[in-house]
């Protein structure tokens, strides 16, 4: 097989970004007579062959409801989703099925935990501490949460490098404090918190701690016994799986003490209209039937990291985003925008002032696929006075050709402009 990039396989070793980047089919395209480059993984990642077969056989052989069927196909639709799910447990090192949830993604994870965990738990005078730089996910659901109860919504500060500051969160922590829900790696910024000395000291203070964990656990191994957070969302759709499938990790004694979030078939052992009884952990906040093969392709995803190494992924990564940083600096009138020392993944800019959508669409006209836009981080774009940024972010599968094509463009897009 041969690359637009000119690449073959031969001559990509294994565990390689080269040799990553032939198992994505959508890779290998010309998009408006360029070869695509695609740096847009934040906002959803590619999938590899594996996936998309995983879930095309499922769909071809194997399809039926779940957990309800006599029948072999039910028993094997049901074998491949809790398949997925014992994959989640152990990419994540959580201790048993009973932890992991799947929802449609980190959006809905979140929203489950601010409804079932927190709004039962809530009065007028309680606060919920986030950061600055959250995605609107991590904003919104404290925000409706905070009408219905009376409750605070406290947002520590950023700086100009997008970093939070350890000791002001610390400070925000006390008594009245019923969730510090934080991103563990900005969208908008790549910014990673310092999430482990924030969840210690959270957790002195019994303070639960949820993660935003939608653009760290494509790109870092997650532990989430290490990291001892209470909760951790995140989405299959940015790990290289499907749309439409999520995951909330729970500590098991929340989750068990935790309502139901959304009622309906599954999620119950018996119903009587004198009562009802809950289904055991996770069903209990699955109701309805799943997104089975979004489950499978999840699980298969999950494969492909393992096989991979997120140790591996993270050095590759970290490599090639020291890399655009440099090139990126050198383009006459280019700002960074996010500049934090702990940073994964993602560069924010903005070029001279040019219009970070005029960029994009310039761009678009030499095949290189970026966003640009706020994000859906409106109060980052706010706090650094602007529209939006143009956003470059990196998966396992870009290599530093990507940058230089990126580069090559943005240059372009200059002369364009000047
Ligand atoms: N949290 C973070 C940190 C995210 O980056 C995103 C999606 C979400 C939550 C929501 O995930 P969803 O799968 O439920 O939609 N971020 C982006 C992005 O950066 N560009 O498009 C979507």
């Amino acid at each position: 097989m041969t690359g637009l990039h000119g690449r073959t396989m031969a001559e990509a070793t294994p565990g390689t970004a080269p040799a990553w980047r032939t198992d994505f089919p959508a890779l290998h395209q010309e998009v408006n007579n360029h070869p695509l480059v695609y740096l847009d993984s934040a906002a959803s990642s590619q999938q590899p062959v594996s996936v998309i077969d995983a879930v095309a056989a499922y769909q071809r052989q194997d399809h039926a409801n779940v957990h309800r069927g006599v029948h072999t196909l039910s028993h094997r639709a049901t074998e491949a989703y809790e398949g997925a799910r014992d994959k989640v447990v152990s990419f994540i090192n959580a201790t048993g099925r009973s932890e992991i949830v799947f929802t449609r993604g980190t959006t809905e994870s979140i929203n489950l935990v601010a409804q079932s965990y927190c709004r039962p738990a809530l009065s007028s005078g309680d606060r919920i501490v986030i950061t600055h730089l959250e995605h609107h996910s991590n904003i919104v659901p404290w925000q409706i949460l905070c009408e219905q109860t009376g409750a605070e919504l406290v947002v520590a500060s950023i700086d100009s490098a997008g970093q939070v500051d350890l000791d002001e969160v610390k400070g925000l922590l006390d008594g009245d404090v019923c969730m510090l829900a934080i991103a563990h790696v900005s969208n908008a910024l790549g910014t990673v918190l310092p999430v482990k000395s924030l969840i210690q000291h959270a957790h002195s203070l019994d303070i639960p701690v949820l993660l935003d964990g939608a653009q760290a656990v494509p790109h870092m191994p997650v532990d989430v016994q290490d990291l001892d957070c209470d909760f951790y969302a995140f989405s299959g759709h940015k790990m290289f799986g499907p749309t439409g499938i999520g995951i909330l990790f729970g500590k098991e004694r929340l989750l068990e003490d935790m309502p139901p979030y959304q009622g309906g078939g599954d999620m119950i052992l018996e119903v009587h209209f004198d009562g009802t009884t809950y289904n055991e952990l996770p069903y209990k906040f699955e109701a309805g039937t799943p997104n089975i093969s979004g489950a499978v392709g999840l699980g298969a995803a999950i494969d492909y990291l393992q096989v991979a190494g997120m140790t591996r992924v993270a050095e590759h990564e970290a490599d090639l985003l020291a890399y655009m940083t440099a090139r990126l600096s050198d383009i006459e009138g280019i700002r960074l925008i996010g500049t934090a020392t702990n940073k994964a993944s993602v560069q924010s800019f903005m070029l001279g002032d040019i219009h970070p959508h005029d960029v994009g669409t310039i761009l678009d006209h030499q095949g290189v696929a970026i966003r640009t836009g706020h994000h859906c981080a409106m109060p980052v774009m706010d706090y650094f006075g602007i529209p939006g940024t143009a956003r470059a972010s990196l998966a396992l599968y870009n290599t530093e050709s990507d940058i230089d094509a990126l580069v090559t463009a943005l240059v372009a897009a200059r002369k364009i402009f000047a």
